[in-house]
């Protein structure tokens, strides 16, 4: 592949590495592959290169861990992801396979074809592993293939080409085929130099066009949009406004050029540069000293056979994906007063990924990605930093994925997993009891949690997911953003020359609009609280009134249970004015009390899609017209926006699926939870973003017979030998 132009940057990538650098050392290069049985070909190579960093050097890098080899790992549990030697034999199968003999098609996605539920739930460790198949989306003339191949037989067992709308997620590749489209063009060069640049000096990132009618079908289209590189890593905040190209992925032709902003300046680069030099200027406030968690007896949890993590009452199952990033699979939570294993959730990942954006214009409109279905948040997660984005007692998993080629490359330290105690209560009371003259009582129990963390960058977004497990039965589900604003330029550089301020949106710097945009991430949470067949339960707060007479109050709240018995029964849509409780309960499984077994989804800050339905990005996203689904459990509904994200029109959402009314009260449920942001920018976002983070939670209810730790020890002073507060902090 000849890189001439160091125009080309990719979407994915953040750092000022040359080019054809990059291309050397990339498992995207199709030069590079893990055939050859190197112990670390294949491996994404750390960004920058070591010997490229900086002019002076900068203090010592936190460590990542060292590579791992991966080449002889072999599978041990039903559901643990592909591995290097299945991805090779996959791709030996189809390339022998007769419809492909003279054509090895493109893989867009190629995955485990995780075996029946029932086989897994009745699998125990030691069991022989069911038959490993793979799930295979490829593509050839335009056309997506969608095949399973048992690699035990050798044989592809299912071939199916898909009629509906859409295309499989996007790979490597096709971004760089795109962007390469797109820069060679001729009049890319007119525009650039009416800026005063050259095609060299721009970097070019080639987002997805979302779907707007029949202009836009059966090809495969990509925008590509370029920005100022010259003086920063930064090039998002320099975007050459009103420059759009329409490129057709396959063709490889542009099919519509578009620049109606020679007018409109190009933003500074000053203060745009956002990595650390030793040199900077340090922000006024007072240092804080280094600060980590003390372990003294090391981790308390553990991870066998790849993937299996066991931690105080805790066991689940954790993999990466190159769609969705992370997945926790059998969770399954320990009774403290009986020992006893109890289900909770069969599998939780998040299922699509939904950002559109607030304006209109030519440059704009089409902004309403899909990230998950369209470019995957595992392959777009980048190793995580050490000491930074993840604690000092961290461990690292990798993901092995698929390129374009069907070989596996590594996604090295894509996940972390680390204990976190951040210096709360799990739970604390302390009493003056007067009546037995003033004896004091004081509990308190620390607060230990397990986090399991993916960080995805799509493109100028960074979006990190968390589970984090609480012994008392509780899983926190947090979505964190932070990364770079998608900025539109502007003549303006002050809020004083414009007449209508709301007109223009937000300006985070000169001549930048952080234009307004919405994120919504879309979970699902294969509930199976205490077994499978669940049913959905909404008890709504409602106000009793006229009780006159009865008592001085005029109103109070009583709780109404009301049972979901199809699928209309369960969407919901959050309201201050209207509460409930969300709960997924066993019917059959009483506590002692005589309340059925159950877990709640608990909604924090919120929001959600105000787009009108009829709105080309909301029917593709309708999964997020309300905020609560459930559906009966089927193994083909995963993706909520449907298996072919790209370009889909619709037909295959979350929405569609739930129109047909399904039975759902006592049955195998999914539960669908979208959690949003509304995004007013704002200059504290210029130029890169504070992180914002927003959660909901899965808590026990009448779950556990009583407070499940109880009884649970204090941590005592000898415990801790290292760190005194004595010696910590200079109190006078
Ligand atoms: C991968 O590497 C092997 C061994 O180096 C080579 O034989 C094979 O052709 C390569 N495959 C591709 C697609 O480059
Ligand atoms: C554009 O890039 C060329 C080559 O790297 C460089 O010489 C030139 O100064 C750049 N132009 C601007 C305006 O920065
Ligand atoms: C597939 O698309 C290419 C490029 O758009 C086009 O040339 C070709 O005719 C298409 N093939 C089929 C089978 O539709
Ligand atoms: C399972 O889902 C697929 C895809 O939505 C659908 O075609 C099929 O009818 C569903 N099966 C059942 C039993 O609902
Ligand atoms: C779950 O419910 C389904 C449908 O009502 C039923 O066929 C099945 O036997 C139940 N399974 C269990 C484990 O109770
Ligand atoms: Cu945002």
């Amino acid at each position: 592949m000849e890189i001439s132009s160091s125009a080309l940057r990719l979407p994915f990538l953040f750092l000022l590495v040359p080019l054809l650098l990059f291309f050397l050392l990339s498992p995207w290069n199709p030069l590079h592959n893990l055939s050859g049985g190197g112990d670390s070909a294949g491996r994404r190579t750390q960004f920058p290169p070591k010997s490229l960093t900086s002019i002076s050097p900068p203090p010592a890098e936190p460590l990542s861990p060292p590579p791992r080899n991966h080449n002889s790992a072999t599978a041990r549990n039903p559901l643990d992801p592909l591995t290097v030697g299945e991805i090779h034999r996959v791709r030996s199968i189809l390339s022998s396979y007769q419809p492909f003999l003279h054509h090895f098609p493109s893989i867009q996605s190629m995955s485990l074809d995780e075996p029946d539920k029932s086989r897994v739930l009745g699998w125990k460790s030691g069991d022989p592993i069911p038959s490993r198949k793979a799930f295979v989306i490829a593509l050839l003339d335009n056309q997506s293939h969608l095949l399973t191949i048992d690699l035990d037989s050798g044989r592809v067992e299912t071939h199916e080409i898909s009629s509906g709308s859409g295309y499989p997620m996007l790979t490597m590749e096709d971004v760089v085929a795109a962007v390469q489209t797109a820069v060679s063009y001729p009049e890319l060069e007119a525009s650039a130099a009416a800026r005063g640049l050259s095609v060299a000096n721009l970097s070019c990132i080639s987002p997805s066009p979302g779907w707007f009618g029949p202009d836009e079908e059966g090809k495969r289209i990509l925008k590509v949009l370029c920005f100022s590189k010259q003086g920063t890593p930064n090039f998002y905040m320099r975007p050459l406004e009103g420059l759009v190209m329409t490129v057709d992925v396959d063709r490889r032709e542009v099919v519509q050029f578009s620049d109606t902003g020679k007018g409109i300046p190009i933003p500074g680069r000053a203060n745009t540069d956002y990595r650390f030099r030793p040199g900077n200027k340090p922000p006024e406030m007072e240092r804080i000293n280094p600060i980590s968690m003390e372990q003294p007896r090391g981790p308390s949890f553990t991870v066998t056979d790849g993937h299996l993590v066991k931690w105080a009452n805790w066991e689940f199952h954790l993999k990466p994906d190159q769609r969705a990033g992370l997945v926790v699979s059998r969770v399954v939570v320990r009774d403290s007063e009986t020992g006893a294993a109890r289900s909770v959730m069969y599998k939780g990942f998040p299922s699509e990924l939904f950002v559109p954006y607030m304006d209109a214009d030519e440059g704009w409109y089409f902004k309403s990605y899909m990230d998950a279905g369209e470019f995957g948040l595992g392959a777009t997660a980048m190793p995580l930093v050490p000491l930074n984005d993840c604690p000092r007692n961290a461990y690292y998993m990798d993901g092995i994925f698929v390129s374009a080629d069907g070989q596996p490359f590594v996604q090295s330290n894509m996940i972390c997993l680390f204990e976190r105690y951040a210096g709360d209560a799990a739970w604390r009371h302390s009493e003056l009891t007067v009546s037995s003259g003033g004896q004091e009582l004081r509990e308190a129990r620390a607060k230990v949690t397990l986090v399991a963390r993916m960080a995805a960058s799509v493109g100028n977004y960074d979006y990190t997911f968390d589970w984090e497990f609480q012994t008392d039965g509780l899983i926190k589900i947090t979505v964190s953003l932070s990364g770079m604003l998608m900025v539109k330029g502007t003549v303006h550089d002050n809020m004083n020359q414009v007449q209508n301020q709301d007109e223009m949106g937000p300006l985070v710097s000169e001549n930048a609009i952080g234009v307004v945009h919405d994120h919504f991430i879309t979970f699902h949470l294969d509930m199976d609280v205490d077994g499978p067949n669940n049913t959905f339960v909404k008890v709504n707060l409602v106000k009793e009134e006229n009780v006159e007479g009865k008592t001085p109050r005029k109103s109070y709240l009583k709780p109404k249970r009301h049972v979901a018995k199809t699928e209309d029964d369960a969407r919901i849509k959050l309201s201050l004015y209207d509460p409930s409780e969300f709960h997924v309960v066993n019917p059959s499984r009483m506590s002692r009390l005589g309340n059925p077994s159950g877990y709640k989804v608990v909604p924090g800050g919120n929001a959600a899609s105000l787009l009108d339905h009829s709105d080309p990005p909301q029917l593709r996203s309708a999964f997020t017209n309300n905020q609560i689904w459930v559906t009966p459990y089927n193994r083909s509904e995963l993706w909520a926006g449907g298996l072919l994200v790209y370009q889909s029109h619709g037909d295959d959402t979350l929405d569609v699926w739930s129109q047909r009314n399904r039975a759902i009260e006592d049955r195998d449920v999914v539960l669908w939870y979208t959690l949003g942001f509304h995004h007013v920018p704002c200059q504290e976002d210029f130029p890169v973003m504070p992180t914002v983070a927003a959660s909901f939670q899965l808590k026990p209810v009448n779950f556990f017979e009583r407070n499940p730790i109880l009884t649970a020890r204090p941590v005592f002073e000898e415990d801790l030998p290292v760190c005194r507060p004595s010696e910590s902090a200079s109190i006078i």
